[in-house]
């Protein structure tokens, strides 16, 4: 009987470590559609998240294996040693300092490490000295999160039909559109995020950009869409009843289709309903 007891504790580790190595071909990794099972991030920092979470999952399936591994070797030789007549007494210890030692300080110098080698990435992410080049200074467009919604303004168009700069204030040739991102593919892009409200969180599982909206703050957030294609983009953060509604979506165009999508909405905005005097004629 304690040996079923054995078997069937050992039998949890077992099914966590067959559930993860099987999680990926049956769609139950990370969000994406592209790679072999799907669920490869969808930019080039998602990447590089997505390479530090295997480097932690390496470490940590390793840490896993061996602690499940002592738990058993423990519960089956304590098993034993519990035999009816085997006549032995139980053992009292008062620890052992060498093992307190090297238990503190392994698992001390894995975490030194993991900060350390995370802080480029992180770098790259959230200070905006690190931002590419080309996005520094130039958000393309402002998302404002409210309840429950994501409303987005683009800069216009100036009179010879060049693409203004977006203005911390709301100009009169800005361009909205709400729970509708779309932004060049293909190139480091910014916006800076607000809230109305309360906080939220902008999220774009595809592209493992995760930011969150805090009121009174206006913060920036880069990104790059590898490919032209239609994204998810989810509110993390519970923000209220209606929270489960704040499901948008992001388009990444290539440059010329944004351009012209910014167009299309000049005109649907510039739109008075009366039709133009020369059409009448
Ligand atoms: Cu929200």
């Amino acid at each position: 009987m304690k040996k079923f007891w054995i078997a069937l504790f050992m039998l949890v580790p077992i099914l966590a470590l067959w559930s993860c190595y099987v999680a990926p071909e049956r769609g139950w990794w990370f969000p994406g559609t592209t790679g072999p099972y799907g669920g490869e991030a969808a930019s080039p920092m998602g990447r590089r998240i997505d390479d530090l979470f295997y480097m932690i999952l390496a470490i940590t399936t390793v840490t896993f294996i061996g602690t499940q591994l002592a738990l058993g070797y423990v519960l089956w030789t304590g098993a034993r040693r519990g035999d009816a007549g085997s006549g032995e007494k139980a053992w009292f210890s008062h620890g052992s300092h060498n093992l307190e030692v090297i238990w503190s300080i392994v698992p001390a110098g894995i975490l030194l490490f993991i900060a350390l080698y995370q802080m480029d990435v992180v770098a790259a992410i959230r200070f905006k000295s690190e931002f590419p080049e080309q996005v520094q200074n130039r958000p393309l467009a402002e998302v404002t999160a409210r309840q429950f919604e994501w409303r987005i303004r683009y800069p216009g168009f100036d009179a010879n039909g060049n693409l203004l700069p977006l203005m911390a204030d709301p100009q009169p040739t800005d361009l909205y559109a709400v729970n509708d991102l779309r932004l060049p593919a293909a190139q480091p892009v910014m916006i800076n995020l607000r809230t109305d409200d309360v906080q939220h969180a902008f999220f774009l599982p595809e592209l493992r950009v995760k930011q969150d909206a805090v009121p009174g703050l206006t913060i920036p957030v880069w990104f790059e869409a590898d490919r032209a294609d239609e994204f998810t983009l989810l509110c993390a953060e519970l923000c209220g009843w209606g929270h489960y509604k704040m499901r948008a979506r992001f388009v990444a165009l290539r440059e010329p289709d944004f351009l012209q999508y910014l167009r299309d909405l000049q005109a649907q905005q510039d739109y008075d309903g009366v039709p133009d005097a020369a059409d009448e004629e």
